[in-house]
């Protein structure tokens, strides 16, 4: 793993590295300064996670927002791009940018997620992107309502799937990257975005459009969205099939299931993660821990921290910023008691009442990770 740089394409170059920013508090305070980076896991095609010690705002900037790609992308050209919606439909459509415009618009703030976000974290190790912390993000996504579109093409009975496909140029001989979901979901809540963070959709998040799925993992937010299908049935294929499932009931770590016993990855589980923690603190002096905590659930009810694994917890102050399937942020001002190693942990529990486990659930693709996060402190009398 190591910092973006190099040889990258333009595109990804001027996304990726164009910013300087330093933020000036810490540059007055004397403290070493956050750069502004991804991490790359993947060259081809580009992967990337935030560190964890960036991730400490509301919103998270769209040049430090994870890039999750399964093939490189062929981005289209925005004045020529199309959206087709069809299949089980009284009038199939086709869109241009200017006509999607046109519905009413409407703003989300809310988590996107890699399913595979913190698969390093498994033992025994399960492979694929070795993700840690930061394949996550929360956002502020404009566009118009699934809901909107599917009632101007008229909606038949027989539709129970949306089936979604963009532009992706996968090698020859590999699988298209496709999708399917409910259409319960798809109407009660996604959105085809064309601005992130009241910008134009950055290419490499999917411009010019792409799917947001509130609660629901990454691999339903379809980028470079170039279909909507009302099918049946839902989408086969590797990524139905045998990519994005996740057992029906858990299992033993290192034991793996055939497809017919997993079902797809749909909404996140309840997780909380320490984004801010000094290493060292002196008994009796108060040092402040922070974090964001989310969920597939609309809210985070509480976030608590623990210095002695877990016997005891502290209730955090989660921020006041708040959004149905958005992040919270929490901090809490926690006091050292005795000196020495300190393990401290954090958990969330959401507002349907999960609340997040010692130990994620081994499974053998390494999704949906959300074990308690835990960071050391060094204390000293
Ligand atoms: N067309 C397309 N859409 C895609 C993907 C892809 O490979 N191709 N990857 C998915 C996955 S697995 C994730 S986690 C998110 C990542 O979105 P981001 O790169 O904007 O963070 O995009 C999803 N949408
Ligand atoms: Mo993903």
């Amino acid at each position: 793993m190591k910092a973006v740089s190099g040889d990258l394409t333009p595109l990804t170059r001027r996304t990726f590295i164009g910013v300087g920013a330093v933020t000036l508090a810490s540059t007055a305070l004397g403290l070493p300064r956050p750069e502004r980076r991804l991490l790359q896991m993947n060259a081809y095609a580009p992967d990337a996670e935030t560190p964890l010690d960036l991730l400490t705002t509301y919103i998270t900037p769209n040049d430090l927002f994870f890039v999750r790609h399964h093939w490189n992308a062929a981005a289209p050209d925005a004045r020529t791009w199309k959206l087709t919606v069809d299949g089980e439909v009284a009038l199939p459509l086709e869109l241009s940018l200017a006509d999607l415009k046109r519905f009413p618009r409407t703003t989300v703030t809310c988590v996107l997620q890699c399913a595979g976000n913190g698969r390093s974290l498994y033992t025994p190790p399960v492979p694929g992107v070795q993700w840690r912390y930061g394949a996550v993000g929360n956002a502020r996504w404009t566009g118009a309502k699934v809901r909107d579109l599917l009632a101007k093409a008229g909606v038949k009975g027989t539709a129970k799937h949306l089936h979604t496909a963009g532009t992706d140029d996968p090698p020859s001989k590999t699988p298209p990257f496709h999708r399917s979901l409910e259409i319960e979901k798809a109407l009660e809540d996604a959105i085809v975005a064309w601005e992130m963070n009241g910008e134009p959709l950055p290419p490499l998040h999917g411009a010019p459009a792409r799917l947001v799925v509130p609660g629901w993992a990454g691999d339903h937010w379809m980028k470079w969205l170039a279909k909507l299908s009302l099918e049946p049935d839902p989408e086969k294929g590797f990524y139905m099939d045998v990519g994005y499932r996740y057992p029906a009931k858990p299992g033993e770590p290192g034991v793996t299931f055939k497809s017919e016993e997993m079902r797809p990855v749909t909404d996140l589980f309840v997780k909380s993660n320490i984004t801010g923690a000094p290493a060292r603190a002196r008994v009796g002096s108060p040092a402040t821990i922070r974090g964001v905590a989310f969920s597939g659930a609309p809210d985070i009810a509480k976030v608590e921290l623990t210095d002695d694994d877990g016997k005891s917890w502290k209730a955090a102050d989660l921020g006041r910023e708040h959004d149905p399937y958005a992040w919270r942020l929490w901090s809490l001002s926690w006091m050292p008691k005795s000196p020495g190693k300190v393990r401290l942990a954090a958990r969330a529990t959401d507002s349907r009442g999960s609340v997040q486990p010692r130990e994620a659930v081994w499974n053998q693709s390494g999704y949906l990770w959300n074990g308690w996060h835990s960071a050391e402190v060094e204390v000293t009398a």
